[in-house]
């Protein structure tokens, strides 16, 4: 034999040999844990089996990491955010060690099936959207490119609820993900905390320097929980620390003793209760004590266990800073800052201008939002009563801020004021960020010019060297090679697989948008994970879909800024068009999928899923357009399901108003999977924009400054659009006309309220009508080119091609080049 093939036969023997080792420990396992064979276990056991075998070969490494970390000098970032939505872990892990090929023979073997295992895995929906999407597209990044890093946050009982569709309107269901365990998790009770709310501050005095004593406070321990997070191909595991609530007290034995066991209980469950739910409002801010208690629960935790750890290896306080950087996933976790400052003066002794100092070095801060609604404010009397020793910090810390700018800004009062820590009564969350962090940055390039112009433009006069932007980013191991593992193979086949860590060398792939037999495969690949998706929405919805038709995908949180109601019109519109002879009806058939949950309390937001499933009810039973138009409302959008759309799409929905979506993500794992955006110039869309090249996307509508000037002007001008467009007058009277709301007249006309009339003089606050026939005529430059199946792969290609950019690894090295400063293990 030659080198070659004796080099080959070693490999296929290696093979079977780590083959017969899954083997032999999956039926193990099943047997140890659960007294069961293959043959008669449950899939659920099947499962935990698979899990706790893939958990085997990781954490040898997590521990390797760990002992790294603990014995050398590095600095380490902790990532704190009140969301990580990691979604399922088996196969993502699989994948990262390199053994999906193995994994899926083996099983196969045995006669099971791991893209059927898979699916028995909980999500960990623990997050809403973007935001939380974000942190675990970076977590997975900080691990592939070996940086130290902890995601801090809460263990969450219940995750995100899980969304049903009854008669057309969301229903929000618990989603108790923990239920049958987490085969992920270790649980940690040996670095507990305490946690001290309420109660009162008593002075004293100590070596001629007066202290503060924290007394009658109430306790909940914080007790974490820590799940590994692997890379791809990477020594690295770093870990998710999540905390969980639980009562110092089993149960009071007074009430107890006395026969009253509810009240025996009561305190147990009152501690508890701060860790059972993720709050399910995204972008929209609501000053729940609830939430003001979790924030503190979470964060004082971890501020404590990093303190702690420091200590342990010896490490000088002061010099913190050399060795951890606390970063702030938006505002939900900036009562960080006061309480670093509690313990480090209260506990450790240093002295305020100390303290501060090094707080100003290990703290930074991303916004995600510059919707005002969205922006944190807690009253005073809140925080004074809730957690009495962090209020007169947070006092403190607005005094001295006053008295900084009053010396910069001598009598504007009313620019202190806005400026200000606290105003009007309620402490301003960003405004304690962007006086303490080091960095500042938005998450896109427009985000951050919003936020240096107008947003936080008085700051930016002040610190304009703290101001940086780094954009957003996806993971491409998730977003393609799991979720689209055939593209991933024909991408490699093509440019070799370097991409997958180097998502950069995807530029490769341009020269391939004019090769025919590549544009085949690519064509033929997208129409075979259209067939399973229509599978899928077969099952799920029992509505047939075509797999040739355009797959017209908006998936993403409910919200008006984000108009999902402007797509509505586009599919009312067609829906007219051809119902009343006014358009060909063989033009072009179209699938229009919408994925969205809407904030439980959101009431317009439910109005449009609503109205978007009458929508879907009138057109998919309407024999007029029964081949041409399908409209689709996927249930319990989730980061699985969003892993079986993605690879399915043509063309990607961005019609946010623009200006008010920061960057968006879902742009970016529909590019990457070779859809074609459709989009105003918003977010991360004017980055797309610019690397695909106008001829390559479709871009319409208001820019940010026009919006902005129309806000300014106090008229939308949506009025005289509805009386001078028949179109558009056509299509919003269709939402009181009965047309998709048979039995109820009314049911709509709120909507149609706010598009004609509107609140306080302003109608039409997202401007949908403004933008309606451009969006109308990008519609329809889109369905041109779709026809046109050789342009259109071309395009798609091109788009896969520039997508590199938009990788989480990149987004990555941005934070870490410009604010973390992180080595790699
Ligand atoms: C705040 C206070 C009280 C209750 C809830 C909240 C809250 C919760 C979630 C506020 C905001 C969020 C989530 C915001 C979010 O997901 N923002 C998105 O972040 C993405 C990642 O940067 C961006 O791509 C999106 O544009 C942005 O909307």
């Amino acid at each position: 034999m030659n080198n070659s093939n004796t080099n080959k036969a070693k490999k296929q023997q290696s093979k079977e040999t780590i083959k017969k080792q899954i083997k032999s420990s999956i039926s193990g396992k099943l047997r140890r844990y659960f007294a069961k064979t293959v043959e008669t276990a449950t899939d659920e056991q099947i499962y935990k089996a698979c899990a706790m075998t893939v958990r085997d070969e990781i954490m040898d490494k997590w521990a390797k990491s760990r002992e790294n970390l603990e014995s050398g000098n590095q600095k380490e970032l902790y990532y704190l955010s009140f969301e990580f939505l990691i979604g399922r872990s088996l196969a993502n892990n699989i994948m990262n060690i390199l053994k999906t090929e193995v994994y899926s023979e083996a099983l196969s073997e045995m006669g099971l099936d791991l893209s059927k295992i898979e699916e028995v895995e909980n999500d960990a929906g623990l997050g809403n959207g973007g935001l939380g999407r974000l942190a675990a597209c970076f977590l997975d990044s900080l691990s592939t490119l070996e940086l130290p890093a902890f995601g801090c946050g809460i263990r969450y009982e219940y995750g995100l609820f899980k969304q049903k569709i009854i008669d057309g309107y969301q229903v929000e269901m618990p989603d108790p993900w923990l239920e049958s365990g987490n085969a992920w998790e270790i649980e940690r009770p040996e670095d507990s905390v305490e946690i001290h709310y309420n109660g009162r501050i008593e002075e004293y005095y100590e070596d001629n320097r007066m202290k503060f004593r924290h007394v009658d406070y109430n306790t909940v321990i914080g007790e974490p929980y820590d799940m590994p997070i692997s890379g791809y191909d990477s020594k690295l595991v770093n870990t998710l620390r999540l905390w969980r609530a639980r009562s110092p007290q089993v149960i009071n034995m007074a009430e107890f003793n006395r026969g009253d066991y509810a009240m025996a209980v009561k305190d147990k469950e009152l501690a508890e209760v701060v860790s059972q739910i993720l709050y399910p409002e995204d972008n929209h801010y609501e000053g729940k004590l609830l939430r003001l208690k979790q924030q503190y629960f979470f964060v004082s935790a971890t501020i404590q266990w990093i303190l702690a750890k420091q200590k342990r290896r010896g490490h000088n306080l002061c010099d913190l800073p050399k060795y951890v950087q606390i970063h702030i996933n938006d505002t939900h976790p900036t009562i960080a800052i006061p309480e670093f400052m509690r313990i480090m003066m209260d506990d450790e002794g240093f002295g305020w201008d100390e303290a501060w100092d090094i707080a100003q070095k290990i703290f930074a801060y991303t916004n995600h939002t510059i919707m005002c609604e969205a922006l944190e404010r807690w009253p005073v009397s809140m925080v004074e009563t809730l957690l009495p020793r962090v209020a007169m910090i947070v006092k403190e810390i607005d005094r001295r801020q006053r008295l900084f700018l009053g010396e910069k800004f001598g009598g504007d009062a009313a620019k202190i004021d806005y400026m200000s820590v606290i105003s009007n009564g309620n402490v301003n969350m960003a405004n304690l960020c962007l006086t303490t962090c080091h960095s500042i940055n938005g998450v896109a390039e427009l985000h951050t010019e919003i936020l240096k112009k107008e947003t936080f433009r008085d700051y930016y006069s002040v610190y304009p060297e703290k101001f940086k932007n780094v954009t957003n980013g996806v993971t491409p191991r998730r977003w393609i090679l799991k979720a689209n593992p055939k593209l991933a193979g024909l991408i490699s086949d093509a440019i070799g697989d370097s991409w997958i860590k180097n998502a950069e060398d995807l530029k490769n792939l341009e020269k391939f948008a004019k090769d025919e037999a590549f544009k085949e495969k690519f064509a033929e690949i997208k129409c075979e994970n259209k067939k399973k998706l229509a599978k899928y929405i077969q099952k799920a919805n029992g509505i047939t879909i075509d797999p040739n038709s355009l797959f017209d995908v908006q998936i993403k949180r409910l919200h008006e800024y984000k108009r999902q109601l402007l797509k509505v019109f586009h599919i009312i519109y067609r829906y007219k068009m051809i119902t009343e002879n006014k358009e060909q009806a063989s033009l072009l058939p179209e699938t229009f999928i919408f994925g969205a949950k809407a904030a439980p309390g959101y009431h317009t937001a439910k109005l449009i899923i609503k109205l978007i499933n009458n929508v879907a009810e009138v057109v998919n039973n309407d024999p007029r357009v029964n081949d041409i138009l399908k409209v689709v409302f996927v249930e319990n959008y989730s980061v699985s399901i969003a892993e079986k759309i993605v690879a399915a799409a043509n063309l990607s929905e961005q019609i946010s108003t623009a200006g008010k979506e920061a960057s968006g993500t879902g742009n970016m794992k529909l590019m990457l999977n070779g859809a074609l955006t459709i989009g105003t110039m918003d977010g991360a869309n004017v980055e797309i924009s610019r690397l695909v090249g106008s001829e390559n996307i479709y871009i319409f509508g208001l820019t940010a400054e026009e919006t902005s000037n129309i806000y300014a002007s106090g008229r939308s001008g949506s009025g005289e659009v509805y009386s001078q467009n028949a179109v558009v007058k056509m299509v919003v009277d269709s939402l009181i006309d009965g047309t998709f709301s048979k039995n109820n007249q009314d049911l709509f006309q709120e909507l149609y309220r706010e598009l004609v009339f509107g609140r306080n003089g302003f109608s039409d606050q997202y401007l949908l009508l403004r933008d309606f026939a451009a969006y109308l005529d990008a519609s329809h430059s889109a369905a041109k080119d779709f026809v046109n199946p050789g342009l259109w792969n071309q395009k798609a290609i091109i788009n896969v091609s520039k997508a590199g950019y938009f990788s989480s690894d990149r987004s990555i090295e941005d934070y870490n080049r410009q604010i973390w400063k992180l080595e790699k293990l």
